[in-house]
């Protein structure tokens, strides 16, 4: 298997059906990955020791999903000096706000970079993950494009329902 150049790591399994989109984007563009559910809070040991697995393994970046008082994405970037992307997951009783707050007022010195709440979010992280590997890949710089353009010409094509 290649060596994951992404690592994804969300603070439960049950974070898994918004974090998929991060993964699908990235196994569809080809770019290998490593996604493991490992918390902040309840396994801080394990998070710090894949971290730097992940980064002597050679990955380029890391996509964080938490959510709740989502300190995951702040610890992860402050192991690593490799780009933090973070996924506010929507929770319960607040639907992700507590987590996109948590995400977003990252203070001064260590950032990440936050994302929309919920699978938007979690899609656009790996498309953005895409646009920093595509700098040093052509390869990659050109599939990009193409999806690009595939998905302006959906819209260009679409047509709205005529007035009955
Ligand atoms: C956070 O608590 C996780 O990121 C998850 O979004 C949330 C709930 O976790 P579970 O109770 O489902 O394990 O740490």
């Amino acid at each position: 298997m290649a060596q994951a150049v992404v690592g994804i790591v969300m603070g439960s399994t049950s974070d898994w059906d918004v974090m998929q989109h991060a993964a699908r984007q990235l196994k569809d563009f080809g770019v290998a990955y490593e996604a493991r559910a490992l918390s902040a809070h309840r396994t801080p040991d394990l998070l710090i020791e894949w971290i730097e697995q992940m980064q002597k393994g050679g990955a380029k970046c890391f996509i964080a999903g938490a959510g709740g008082a989502a300190h995951l994405a702040g610890v992860v970037a402050s192991k690593t000096t490799l780009p933090v992307l973070a996924v506010p997951i929507p929770s319960k009783h607040l639907q992700g706000l507590d987590s996109l707050l948590s995400m977003v007022q990252m203070p001064k010195g260590i950032p990440v970079a936050t994302f929309a709440i919920g699978d938007a979010g979690s899609a656009n992280a790996g498309l953005f993950a895409i646009s920093m590997l595509a700098l040093g890949d052509k390869a990659l710089a050109d599939r990009l494009n193409a999806f690009r353009a595939k998905q302006a010409e959906a819209v260009a094509a679409a047509r709205l329902p005529e007035l009955s």
